[in-house]
Parts: C-alpha cells; sequence; structure tokens
C-alpha cells in the first residue's frame, strides 16, 4: 500500500475530520462563511446565472454593496478608520499570547526574590536559613530483626500461594519467599533461533554538538552571575521538594505533597531516590547523596511494595501483630489484601531506577552503584528473553519468558532500553546487556515495510501478526523514546566509520534515525498558521493511519501539540549536529517555538498536557469579533487563540526546557535561558506547597487548583536537572562528552582512542572530587524499612491477623 506523505495544505484534517487520509471533507458553510466576501460572491453569481438579462447597472451595484459589506476583512484606506481598525486587531496577537500569569516576569535575576508579591516563597525555600535546614530523611519504623526472620518463614513455606500463571517456568522461590534470578546461562537470547549479534566498531571523532563560542566561557561577569543566581534558585526548589519527600515519603517511591501521604507506583523501591541520584551530584549536594546511597544499598529488587500503603497501617511499633502470631503453624490465610504486586513496569524500571544507577556511577564512580545496577539488570533481563526480543511490559520477577511470543507492545517501551543496557555493557565488559537491547533493535529494524509510514512505526506493535501496522504514528507518549534512542545510541557508541564494510550497530542506527525522521517531515510535522504572531512555527502531530471506524478503514492527521512531544526540538537539534541534518535543526527551533508558545499563552504561563489546534484548512476555525463601529472582523477560535480543544492539567514534566537547554548548548543564544527562567519562575509560583511542588488542574485558570498526586520522580530526576543545567557553565556536562537518557541521565560517551569503561577506574569520578570515600557497604539489598514492613503486614495477613482485631 501506498505510503505517499499526507498534503501538508489546502484541505487538512482537524479534529473535526471525518478520517479521509488526506481528508476529502467539504465543510458546510458556517454562518460566517455565508456572510464572507466569497459566500456573497457566489450567491451574486449564481443571480447572475438566474437572471441572465440582469442589467451592467445592476451589477455595478450589487458590486458596490458587496465591496461595502466586506469591509470587516477589507478594511477602507482612510487613515482614520485604518487606524481604528488597526487598534482592534492589533488585540488579536495579544489573545494569542496574552499572558494571564499574575504578574509580569521574569523580575531581573539580579532582584533578590522574583517572587516579590508571594513573601511564603522566600520562606519556604529561598532563605538561606531555609537552604541551611536541611530537610533529614524520616526512616520509616524498622521492623525488628526477629519479626523479619519470622516474615521470612511465613512467606517463604507460602510462596506457592504468589505463584502467578507461568511462574512455573522462572526459577521459583527461595526459603524466604522471594523469587528468584533466572540463571544467565538459561536465559533464552535468541541465538539458537538463529540471530547473531553485530560486532560493535570503534569509536570515531564526532562533528562537534556544543556551539564553537562555549570552547572558552566568554560569558561577561554580569551574564556569569545572572547564571549562577538563576541556578541557585533551581538548587533551592530541588532542595525543598527534596526535603518535603525525606521528611514525609522517605523510601516510598512518591511524596503526596499536600497530605504528606505517598504512593508507590514503580515497584515500591523508592523512585524518586533512584531517579535523583545524579542530580543530587550534578547539584553538590552530598549529604543527601550519602542519605540516598544508604536507600539503595539496602532495596531488595525481589520484592514489590503494594501500590498504596495508607491500605495498611502506618508503620509503627503499636501496630506490631504479637511476635507469637508467627509461630503458630495452623491453617494459614489467604490473600486478601496487602499482597504483593505481581509485575513491573518493565520500561520505568529501566529508565528510572537502572538508568540514574549507571548514571550516579559514571558521575561518582561509587561501587555501589555499579553492583546495584548490574544486579536490577540481571533481575531485568529474561523480560527480553521472548521470541523477538522484546521486552514484556509488565514482568513478573523471576520468571522465564524461554522464547515466547508477545501480542501486543508499545513502541517507546519495547524500544528504548538500548542505552541503559550498552552503557552496562560498556562499564561491565559483559556483552550480554547491550546485545539483548540489539535484538530487540534488529527486530524492528526488520519489521514489515509494507503498509508502514517508512521508517515510522504506530504506538502499538502486534509481534504475532507484525503486517498489521495500524494504529497512531506520533512523536508522543508511547514512542517518543524509540526515536530519541536511535540518535543517541549513535552517539554512546562513538558514532562509526564511513569506511566500514559491514554495517556496525552504530551506523545501523543513525539509518534508522534517519529513515524515521525523513518520514516525519513528510507525515507528521507541519506549519502551524493558525496562531498569530507565531509565524514559522511547526508542530509535530499524530497520523492515525488506517484505523478501524463502523467497518471502513480511514486515516487522518490531528494537528496536536502534546507536551511529551516537546523532547522533540532536543532530539532533532542534536541529531541535526551529529549527522549534518541542516533541515532538521530549523524543525527544532521552529518547533521549541511552539513548544514555548504552548506555555507562554496560558494564565499560569505553564503549558498543558495536550492542546488540539486548529487546521488552517478549516473553514470553522473562524470567530466573529465586534468591532467597535459595529462591524464584524474575524479571528481564529480558541482560547489561547488556535486552541480547539486541549487537556489543561500540567505536572511538571520536563521536555520543553529540555528542548530550550540542548538549543541553548547548540547555538549559544541566551534567550532560551530567559525562556527557562520565565518557565521555571511560573511553575514555582503556580506549584508551590510545603510539602513541594504539585501538578495542577487547569494552565489556564486564574485560580488553578493544586492536586495531591504523587510528584512524579522525574522532576527530581529530569526537569530540576535541566532547568540547572541550563543555567550552569556550558562544560558542565557538555553534550560532546555525554548523552542524556530519556530520563536525563547523563552517561559518558564513547570517544575515540578511550576505554568506553573508563569512567570505570577506582578513583572517585568527576562529580565527587571533593566527597569521603565511597565505599561498599557490608550488607546489600537486605530490604528498605517500607518493604520490611510491609512484608510483615503481608505475612501477619497471611496468617489471619486483621489490624481491627489488633485494636479490638
Ligand atoms: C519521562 O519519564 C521520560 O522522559 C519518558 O521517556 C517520557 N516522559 C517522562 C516525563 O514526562
Amino acid at each position: 500500500m501506498s505510503t505517499r506523505p499526507l498534503a501538508h495544505s489546502g484541505s487538512d484534517s482537524d479534529p473535526e475530520d471525518d478520517g479521509s487520509f488526506p481528508s476529502t471533507r467539504k465543510y458546510p458553510p458556517s454562518r460566517l462563511e455565508r456572510t464572507s466576501l466569497k459566500g456573497r460572491a457566489n450567491r451574486a453569481h449564481r443571480l447572475f446565472r438566474t437572471y441572465p438579462l440582469c442589467t451592467f447597472c445592476a451589477g455595478v451595484l450589487l458590486l458596490a454593496a458587496l465591496l461595502l459589506l466586506s469591509s470587516p476583512t477589507r478594511p477602507a484606506q482612510t487613515p482614520e478608520r485604518d487606524s481604528r481598525l488597526k487598534d482592534d486587531f492589533a488585540d488579536l496577537p495579544t489573545l494569542a499570547y496574552k499572558n494571564g500569569t499574575r504578574y509580569p516576569h521574569p523580575l531581573p535575576p539580579s532582584h533578590p526574590d522574583p517572587w516579590p508579591h508571594r513573601p511564603e516563597i522566600a520562606g519556604r525555600f529561598l532563605s538561606s536559613s531555609a537552604a541551611a535546614k536541611r530537610r533529614k530523611p524520616q526512616v520509616a519504623f524498622e521492623v525488628p530483626r526477629e519479626y523479619v526472620a519470622a516474615v521470612d518463614a511465613v512467606l517463604g513455606k507460602k510462596q506457592e500461594r504468589w505463584a502467578h500463571e507461568g511462574a512455573s517456568r522462572g526459577e521459583g522461590f527461595d526459603k524466604t519467599g522471594r523469587p528468584t534470578k533466572v540463571s544467565g546461562k538459561r536465559l533464552y537470547d535468541g541465538k539458537s533461533g538463529g540471530w547473531t549479534p553485530k560486532k560493535v566498531g570503534e569509536p570515531v571523532e564526532l562533528p562537534r554538538v556544543q556551539h564553537p563560542s562555549f570552547d572558552r566561557d566568554s560569558r561577561s561577569a554580569k551574564e556569569k552571575e545572572q547564571d549562577e543566581q538563576r541556578r541557585e534558585y533551581v538548587r533551592r526548589a530541588f532542595q525543598h521538594v527534596w526535603g518535603g519527600y525525606a521528611e514525609h515519603a522517605w523510601g516510598y517511591d512518591e511524596l503526596k505533597p499536600l497530605s504528606g501521604g505517598s504512593t508507590n507506583p514503580f515497584n515500591g523501591w523508592s523512585a524518586t531516590i533512584f531517579d535523583a541520584l545524579d542530580t543530587l551530584l550534578i547539584m553538590g549536594l552530598q549529604d543527601e547523596y550519602i542519605d540516598a546511597r544508604e536507600h539503595v544499598a539496602k532495596v531488595d529488587y525481589s520484592y514489590l511494595t503494594p501500590s498504596d500503603p495508607t491500605s495498611y497501617p502506618k508503620p509503627n511499633s503499636s501496630a506490631l501483630p504479637p511476635l507469637s502470631l508467627f509461630d503458630d503453624q495452623e491453617p494459614l490465610g489467604g490473600f486478601k489484601a496487602y499482597t504483593s504486586q505481581s509485575g513491573i513496569r518493565t520500561f520505568e524500571t529501566v529508565i528510572r531506577y537502572l538508568g540514574a544507577l549507571l548514571s550516579a556511577y559514571d558521575l561518582s564512580h561509587d561501587p555501589l552503584m555499579l553492583t546495584r545496577a548490574v544486579d536490577l539488570a540481571d533481575w531485568l533481563l529474561p523480560s527480553m528473553a521472548t521470541e523477538t526480543g522484546l521486552l514484556v511490559p509488565f514482568y513478573r520477577m523471576g520468571a522465564h519468558p524461554d522464547g515466547d511470543q508477545l501480542e501486543s507492545v508499545c513502541l517507546a517501551e519495547v524500544g528504548s532500553i538500548g542505552l541503559e543496557y550498552l552503557r552496562l555493557s560498556q562499564l561491565t565488559g559483559d556483552e550480554g546487556y547491550f546485545e539483548a537491547a540489539q535484538r530487540s533493535l534488529d527486530t524492528l529494524d526488520t519489521w514489515p515495510a509494507k503498509d508502514r509510514l517508512r521508517g515510522l512505526f504506530p504506538t502499538f506493535l502486534n509481534t504475532v501478526d507484525r503486517s498489521s501496522l495500524h494504529g497512531t504514528y506520533t512523536f508522543g507518549g508511547q514512542a517518543d523514546s524509540y526515536y530519541e534512542y536511535l540518535i543517541k545510541l549513535y552517539q554512546l557508541l562513538g558514532g562509526s566509520s564511513p569506511s566500514s564494510s559491514t554495517e556496525d550497530p552504530a551506523s545501523q542506527y543513525a539509518r534508522m534515525y534517519r529513515s524515521a525522521i525523513d518520514a516525519a517531515h513528510d507525515h507528521l510535522i507541519r506549519p502551524i498558521h493558525v496562531v498569530p504572531g507565531l509565524e514559522g512555527a511547526v508542530t509535530i502531530g499524530d497520523v492515525h493511519y488506517k484505523e478501524q471506524h463502523e467497518g471502513v478503514t480511514k486515516s487522518w492527521f490531528l494537528m496536536r501539540l502534546d507536551h511529551l512531544t516537546c523532547f522533540a526540538g532536543g532530539m532533532l537539534g542534536l541529531g541535526s549536529r551529529l549527522l549534518s541534518r541542516a533541515k532538521d535543526f530549523d524543525t527544532a527551533v521552529q518547533f521549541t517555538k511552539a513548544c514555548t508558545w504552548a506555555y507562554d499563552s496560558t494564565r499560569t504561563g505553564l503549558a498543558p498536557e495536550i492542546i488540539e489546534l486548529w487546521s488552517e484548512g478549516n473553514p470553522h476555525r473562524w470567530r466573529e469579533v465586534q468591532l467597535d463601529d459595529g462591524r464584524t472582523a474575524r479571528t481564529v477560535r480558541g482560547d489561547p487563540v488556535g486552541v480547539y480543544s486541549s487537556q489543561n492539567q500540567h505536572i511538571q514534566r520536563p521536555e520543553t526546557v529540555e528542548s530550550l537547554f540542548y538549543l541553548y548548548r547548540l547555538t549559544g543564544d541566551r534567550t532560551y535561558q530567559d525562556t527557562a527562567w520565565r518557565f521555571f519562575t511560573s511553575w514555582v509560583e503556580t506549584t508551590i506547597n510545603e510539602g513541594g511542588f504539585s501538578h495542577i488542574n487547569d494552565v489556564n485558570s486564574d485560580a488553578p487548583r493544586q492536586d495531591d498526586s504523587g510528584i512524579e520522580s522525574f522532576v527530581y530526576g529530569e526537569t530540576l536537572k535541566y532547568y540547572y543545567l541550563i543555567f550552569s557553565p556550558p562544560d558542565l556536562l557538555s553534550l560532546d562528552d555525554w548523552v542524556f537518557t530519556t530520563e536525563a541521565h547523563p552517561f559518558r560517551a564513547a570517544k575515540p582512542g578511550s576505554s568506553s569503561a573508563a569512567s570505570s577506574s577506582s578513583s572517585a569520578g568527576p562529580f565527587w572530587q571533593d566527597g569521603p570515600e565511597l565505599t561498599m557497604p557490608d550488607k546489600v539489598g537486605e530490604g528498605s524499612p517500607v518493604q520490611k514492613w510491609a512484608r510483615m503486614v503481608q505475612a501477619a495477613t497471611v496468617k489471619g491477623w486483621t489490624w481491627e482485631r489488633q485494636r479490638g
């Protein structure tokens, strides 16, 4: 079937499209259209055809009347009326750009407080006394040692109870009831099925990524001072949110900032602590890093803490069941509640946990980080022991798919684990990790091309029927990092020699990247014409390709601007430098302009999750505006102007500041810093509270509501890191030396002549030069206090203990 590009002009489809590909919709005339010049002319034409004997005079009269009536879209040229109209139209761009934020910001960074109208903000985290008062981790109640042993005995006996379907092909459970790792020797790795890994080539000298003006730090003293002040605000914002987490939710995945509660959506190992490890190092927060590593050392990967800690009593000594309960071997109760989660979200575990450990190791050379990374990767690797090598999205620790087929998988999940496994192979010298990633990328590379939009994939792939390639094509959620990892793998591998006769993995990924981005130019990237003042900007929308609607196959394009897509400015900028693709650089700038508008056009100065724009070809996009003199003009509908619909919550995502960071480092243009500062001040002002920073429900409200959802670990790992780095000296984590994962964890890139495992040396890493020696703790993986408590609650439940009974 054809893979021809979508038309870029004319009858664009839009949120009201009927789904043809490209759109063939004939829109019914709107009221405005009926009264427009064109509509009137059409009616006049029909009139003349009906009454052919109409005289020339009638025509002249009608024409004069038409000209008069059409004046709203064609203002008369008298200077007086012209200026009046200009005034009226001059309001239109302000509808688009009207920045409804509650004060004109940013104030000059030299101002002692960027939020003078909100003194409580200064009290929370700006004063040096607030910063000095480090809020120490409030460790959950430690379950006494004898309870831990008794709990192990109970859960060990009941291990079969939690042998979920398919568990039989795992290695089983140990005598404490924990699942055991699948041994590497048993692991299905595709080689028996005929797959062979490609050999990694030698790194080459890659084109420069950072702007040459950064070769020397050429910032003036004033600029340096400004950067330093802004950076310090970011650092204190991080300390504020870290302090809230440490005080209220230490050991749980996420802090609920309003209630001080906690939640465990990512295995309950503390996604926040892991995801923040490298940020702590980069910001020089050594005491906090020591606290964090103590926790990292304890985590037991074999135990998944239940996701809702409020479903059982808070850890404290008065809630301990009697120890004798565990000695009673009488009939054991079933698992009614409090059971351990059965599976992990594999991709999230790789990017949030494994990526953070490896990055922390690259920055500090802390041996604990590499040990814990290897341990975790060995747990995770069997998730890729499927027929195709694509990972099992919800993987039960200890299970072995052993060459099983998957059905539907998500592109971003199966296609973006390569950086983490490559870095692990580079650091350990064990090629097995990267081979697993290679196998999954080979599967994608050889996916049937028929009916596919060239190098692009839909968000979901059916691994059984590989030719079924309908669905959404996007750079947004569920696809995003697949494309990002192709170019970043190329860089982390150190590129490839153009003279090499066989294709090595680096050149393979560069080829896949080029093919994907070329297709995106044809299918996904389109100019935005509907927002006054945003000329030259583009969006990267979604193609719904060959989707079934009531038995009919349809395709259409959506003019969307997802916050998640906004990472693409950075990706395209990076790729343009590494692979000499000038057009991509322009697109990076034009798209980041659109992502910036998404912030600047709202009342809070923050961007919504998702925007759908009116398309240029849709006549319904117009709205009548009454002018002072009684005439009507037209403007594009929407608030902000041009927006057809939007999901207005803001969850503190990093993608736009990520792209600003890349473009700043690529161009040396300080206006990207100013934009980031504007976003940062709006973000703090709107989302801050005692616990940290909250998601908000409506970016376009004058009184947005904060909510108590858990603060995502990417706020610590990504958002605040990019804000910090954009105000840092440009050689701090230069983009020529470091590759940032999709979760913003920097890995050291391979360079010609230097071993890619160079940073595995025993000396302190670049971000731990003046810190105390980091040695291996005696015990690793014994379980965090939160995990021990949850296991005890689980065992007590098995034994029939109820907390009501205890209270009675
Ligand atoms: C992050 O967890 C990662 O960047 C992921 O790839 C998608 N986006 C979120 C943050 O928005």
